[in-house]
């Protein structure tokens, strides 16, 4: 047990509460080897009839993976060994998205805050997202030179109307009633209904019950005048048609959106484009295997460790992304993303 999460079992329900608050409750591998082998003993357990999934403290889900650490243990080179961090963590990451996925019994993520990348995929795979009021939801990753994983691919293709790849390339956050936008079959609960709907569950009333109960109306949110303007940009095959359609458009949504994209990873904004692509109609599993060749391919390049260094270690927030112009990243830089590393693709023995 480490103090970083705490498992629980009692009433037929299995609870993992991510404790890293002044993290945000950000995903560390000791964390990941403790959630994974509770979900192994709860799906098996006859008398647990659901799980529960929430963040310690009252700012965060889940910020993400400890990217923080995987930058530390790679910025200097690593080694061809299958246990190095920058493999072992994400290999295990999304063995843990897969096994959310795929998880037989009821699984209640609480998205009662911050929940970006590794926390969107501890939370959209399970059966039972609960947003409220205070979800902020985002997969930021090309703002630090990465892609969005976590079966992120599964996740954003299935999204309506191109907002997958437009969360995808922007990192643009949701609030709230947004968020069911990007998720149509979440439910909304206002925050302080939370306990009222764990106290029901434990209680033993079937989680769909329970959850009918204490549903509102998230109100009218704010992503709705852009819908079209979404659907229109990200609808194009090449970076440069979304930047010149989001150009042409001459709205104030379209125009920061557009700048936005001008400081995110070139190399990422490429990669991404085709990541939706290729990843339209997986399986999650196939989509995990070319996550983690994207991930690995990332933890060879420049980007990564240039994002992280700017955005939580030196707090600049001014990456010197190399290439630093889009056109420099050409399609031998993209495609050597797609490639199976040396150590192998992921699996899920
Ligand atoms: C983009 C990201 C992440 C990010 C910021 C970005 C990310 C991530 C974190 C994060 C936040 C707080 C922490 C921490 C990590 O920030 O993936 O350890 O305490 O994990 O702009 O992709």
């Amino acid at each position: 047990m480490t103090a970083d999460i705490a498992i629980t079992t009692a009433d037929g329900v299995g609870t993992a509460v991510l404790d890293r608050p002044k993290a945000l409750n950000a995903l560390t591998l000791p964390m990941i080897r403790e959630l994974a082998p509770a979900l192994d003993v709860w799906a098996a357990d006859p008398q647990v009839r659901a799980v529960i999934v929430k963040g310690a403290g009252d700012r965060a889900f889940c910020a993400g993976g400890d990217v923080r650490a995987i930058w530390e243990a790679g910025r200097n080179g690593r080694d061809a060994s299958a246990d190095h961090p920058t493999r072992a963590f994400f290999r295990e990451e999304y063995r843990l998205n897969r096994q959310i996925h795929r998880f037989p019994k009821p699984y209640v993520a609480l998205l009662d805050g911050i929940t970006m990348g590794g926390g969107v995929g501890l939370s959209v795979h399970g059966s039972h997202r609960i947003v409220t009021e205070k979800t902020m939801f985002a997969m930021p990753e090309t703002a630090i030179g990465l892609f969005p994983d976590v079966g992120a691919t599964w996740f954003l293709t299935r999204c309506p109307d191109r907002v997958g790849t437009w969360l995808a390339l922007t990192g643009a956050r949701l609030k709230g009633a947004d968020v069911l936008v990007a998720d149509p079959a979440a439910h909304f609960v206002p925050s302080e209904r939370l306990p009222e709907l764990e106290a029901a569950i434990r209680s033993g009333q079937p989680v769909d019950d329970a959850v009918a109960a204490m549903r509102a109306d998230p109100g009218p949110g704010t992503l709705g005048p852009h819908r079209d303007t979404i659907r229109r940009c990200f609808a194009h095959g090449t970076v440069e048609e979304i930047l010149d359609a989001l150009a042409r458009d001459g709205g104030e949504f379209a125009r920061e959106t557009r700048d936005g994209l001008m400081h995110r990873s070139p190399t990422s904004l490429r990669v991404v484009l085709e990541q939706m692509k290729r990843g339209q109609g997986l399986s999650i599993e196939d989509a995990l295997v070319l996550e983690y060749r994207l991930v690995q391919g990332c933890m060879d390049g420049h980007d990564f460790f240039e994002g992280i260094r700017a955005v939580l270690v030196d707090k600049d927030h001014a990456p010197k992304w190399q290439p630093s112009r889009l056109e420099d990243v050409g399609p031998d830089i993209v495609e050597r993303h797609f490639r199976t590393p040396p150590e192998g693709d992921l699996d899920f023995a």
